[in-house]
């Protein structure tokens, strides 16, 4: 076997976005365009000879090629041992896990997420670091900066390695570990939480239903949920992880997880529902009959953690994305501890995990997790929900009523235009960013603007600077509206607005949040021109 340097030609379109590089399949497939990124990605990390690679995807359609390619070229590039999920398989939480748990030099996940899968669909790479959480923007900027000018790649010619059989064999100098890929990860989580009384409250009547839209997240539901804390058979539904999830869209919200959302919300509704996505990261989960936005999972979770295991001496601190509700600052200031306020992006809470500063993150983006792994974690939400539920023997929706009680209630959606053309969504975008100096101090009924911006993060940890990370009217009551441009598609450009107000009086707490939202909606359409610039009179989703 011998390593091969391949010649190749810089692709100028490698910038990783909000989550590592996502493209259609198809510009994945083109001559070298796989290797180019895999090859930025080992030039900027300089592993030592010898390091150990974790490699794993959500077994979309093009995983398996792509981890045979990574698997040459690690061998070529100097690696000692790669861990690889059998099958190719690692759900995005899991990678994290095995390279914590295993101390490694740090993993390729390969995912597009909550995108659609298939031929035609979308593939994506991204790096973790050896605290197990996404790379930095300094890392992914490096190998950025490297895809731009790279002349060659390095890649040992072999066999594929076979990857159905947990065992060790060899590739060059390189030994490949195929490993199962639930194990290490319902450990930890048994770890976390109690076992015995989610048992207890699954197998007394409480009944549940997990939709694993066909994806990654199937086998671990099953094994987790039905096989370690009996769950009625069937309690996991789309279990079986399939290339194209199906034909569906993987994404945990109301409008994508429809089966889901006709079971919860139709006769005999099971007490309990939930979903994760195409890498098992995002959670939606709800009650009978009810939604639980993903900003007030994040506050629920805050506000009783200390009745869940692994959490019972308290958190050290929350942080939320920005354009995520201020519900959990609420939960923080009650409990006396920090509450941080990052750009969007998970890579912006593992400095934070590090550093001991928070113990819970989430994003209204359906992510919510801990310093337990530095990935969000969608069947670890699934499981800490349970275990309150366990604890606290109360309805979903009686828990989260006497949250707002008790917090007042955020009143939170967002507004999705997906596939616009790029210069219709940035033209929104520079029309705000010129009205600040005339908005400022405008009113418009009840609201009045108190400033507008385009939020900028300071890392308190290692103090780098992320400018431009959403544009945010905020309103003197607190509510706001924020703008931003998506950084995980793959068509066009996806313009998401959000929009939060307080309310403070439980007499309206009961109201739908598209109501209680309604003139801030308006004040968005009107002060963003959204609709004459687009031409678009709805938004494609609306969470
Ligand atoms: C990724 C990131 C999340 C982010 C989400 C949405 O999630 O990991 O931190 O909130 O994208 O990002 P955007 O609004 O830029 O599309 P995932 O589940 O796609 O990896």
């Amino acid at each position: 076997m011998s390593i091969r340097t391949v010649t190749t030609q810089p692709f100028s379109d490698q910038k990783p976005g909000t989550s590592g590089l996502r493209k259609k399949v198809p510009t994945f497939q083109k001559q070298h365009y796989l290797e180019n990124f895999v090859q930025s990605i080992f030039d900027s990390i300089s592993p030592p000879s010898g390091a150990t690679l974790v490699v794993g995807g959500d077994g979309r359609f093009f995983n398996r090629e792509a981890i045979q390619t990574i698997l040459k070229m690690a061998a070529a590039n100097g690696f000692g041992q790669v861990l690889v999920g059998r099958g190719g398989i690692l759900s995005t939480p899991a990678a994290s896990c095995v390279i914590r748990k295993y101390k490694t030099y740090g993993g390729i996940i390969l995912s597009a997420s909550h995108n659609p899968g298939g031929p035609d669909g979308d593939f994506g790479i991204k790096y973790n670091g050896s605290n197990g959480g996404p790379a930095t923007e300094t890392v992914t900027e490096a190998i950025f900066a490297k895809s731009k000018v790279i002349t060659t790649y390095r890649i040992l010619e072999a066999a594929d390695v076979s990857l159905d059989q947990l065992g060790e064999t060899t590739l060059g100098n390189m030994k490949v570990k195929v490993i199962d890929s639930v194990s290490d990860y319902a450990e930890l989580m048994e770890s976390l939480f109690d076992f015995a009384a989610i048992r207890a409250l699954l197998t007394g009547g409480f009944k549940i239903k997990f939709d694993a839209m066909h994806a990654v997240n199937g086998p671990y539901a099953k094994e987790i949920l039905e096989g370690r804390l009996g769950a009625a058979a069937g309690s996991v539904m789309n279990a079986v992880p399939l290339e194209d999830f199906g034909g569906g869209h993987p994404d945990p919200n109301l409008t994508y997880a429809h089966d889901l959302v006709d079971i919860v919300y139709g006769k005999d509704a099971p007490d309990f529902g939930a979903a994760s996505d195409g890498d098992g990261d995002r959670n939606m989960i709800l009650g009978k009959r009810f939604f639980v936005t993903p900003s007030d999972s994040l506050a629920v979770i805050a506000a009783n953690a200390t009745l869940v295991r692994g959490y019972t001496k308290g958190i050290a601190g929350v942080a939320r994305s920005m354009p995520t509700s201020a519900a959990a600052d609420r939960v923080a200031k009650a409990l006396n501890i920090p509450c941080y306020e990052t750009p969007t992006g998970w890579k912006f809470f593992g400095n934070l995990m590090d550093a001991g500063k928070v113990t819970l993150c989430g994003e209204e983006s359906f992510g919510t997790g801990s310093d337990h792994v530095r990935e969000k974690d969608g069947l670890w939400a699934v499981l800490f929900w349970l275990n309150i539920l366990a604890v606290r023997k109360q309805s979903v929706e009686s828990i989260v009523r006497e949250h707002w009680a008790k917090y007042g209630r955020n009143f939170y959606s967002r507004y999705d235009y997906e596939g616009l053309p790029t210069e219709e969504a940035n033209g929104v975008m520079t029309h705000l960013r010129d009205s600040f100096a005339s908005l400022t101090d405008k009113q418009f009924g009840k609201y009045t603007v108190a400033t507008c911006d385009d939020f900028s993060y300071t890392d308190p940890v290692d103090a780098s600077v992320s400018k431009n990370q959403g544009i945010r009217i905020l309103f003197s009551d607190g509510s706001r509206i924020i703008f931003r441009l998506s950084g995980t598609g793959t068509e066009g450009a996806t313009l998401r607005v959000y929009l939060e107000a307080y309310e403070a009086d439980v007499a309206r707490h009961h109201l739908d949040a598209q109501d209680a939202l309604k003139d801030l909606i308006q004040i968005g359409l009107n002060i963003s021109e959204l609709i004459v610039r687009t031409g678009r009179q709805q938004p494609t989703v609306i969470t």
